[in-house]
């Protein structure tokens, strides 16, 4: 696939242009390509995780994951965000700009578990750590709370290795119930959610936080310290 290809001009204007089929196959064929990389770029992560979560509950009868899910950015979510972003429309610029194509969500029973799991990924030496945004050490303005990370991992293709960034986002069930819920009334008001809606969230998103830290009093109570991956002791 030619890396500078450019999308068409699907993203960068309204002018009326003519595809022959055979162009619009081709077109198909390279988005399709592109990607592909970010599904394995993916399952590299998934895969990374599982064996943690196999590993952990072997070694020490505890299991810090609730449940992992994946998704990789639609055809057209991904053309409204290089549109959005003002981004080149050709696959170079894509891949240089936007980086959360691929995206995995990990969500643990506690915060602790939450920081525990990012340490134990992103110590791997095949894990090249991109960004990280701290939303639970800083909370977005509206109660959002997570630990996003853009982590870079290698994919062994027939052409060679590329190195594919894949956004992890490791929160709790709790966080998690709150997100998901802001998620749909932002989409149902689109995107203008009445005041008290948003003040309600906000006291939620509160109500959540102190959830989270009432569990780990408990959790700390019955289980006492924990192992951390590299052999450390956490209190927990
Ligand atoms: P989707 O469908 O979940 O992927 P970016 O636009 O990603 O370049 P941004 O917004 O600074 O830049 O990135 P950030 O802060 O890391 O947030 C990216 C993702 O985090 C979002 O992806 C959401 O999944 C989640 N997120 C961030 N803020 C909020 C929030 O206030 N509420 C909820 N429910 N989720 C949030 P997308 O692309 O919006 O959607």
């Amino acid at each position: 696939m030619a890396t500078s290809a450019p999308l068409a001009h699907a993203a960068s204007s309204d002018d009326p242009i003519t595809l022959s089929a055979s162009q619009l196959r081709t077109m198909r064929d390279d988005m399709q390509r592109f990607l592909l990389e970010y599904r394995f770029g993916m399952q590299e992560i998934e895969t990374k995780i599982a064996i943690l979560r196999d590993e952990f509950l072997l070694t020490h009868d505890y299991n810090p994951i609730e449940h992992v899910t994946s998704r990789l950015k639609s055809t057209d979510s991904l053309l409204d965000k290089v549109q959005r972003k003002g981004v080149e429309p050709d696959f170079a610029s894509i891949r240089r700009h936007i980086t959360d194509i691929a995206g995995v969500r990990l969500t643990c029973s506690f915060t602790t578990d939450v920081y525990r799991l990012f340490d134990l990924l992103t110590e791997q030496d095949d894990v090249r750590v991109l960004e990280v945004k701290d939303y639970i050490a800083e909370p977005k303005a509206n109660g959002y709370k997570s630990l996003h990370a853009i982590l870079e991992v290698p994919v062994f293709l027939s052409t060679g290795r590329i190195a594919v960034p894949v956004e992890v986002q490791f929160r709790t069930i709790a966080m998690d119930f709150w997100a998901s819920l802001e998620h749909k009334i932002y989409y149902k008001f689109d995107t203008r959610v009445p005041p008290e809606l948003l003040a309600s969230l906000k006291d939620a998103a509160d109500t959540a936080a102190e959830l989270d830290e009432r569990m780990l009093r408990l959790h700390r109570a019955i289980r006492g310290p924990a192992p951390r991956g590299n052999g450390r002791v956490v209190e927990l």
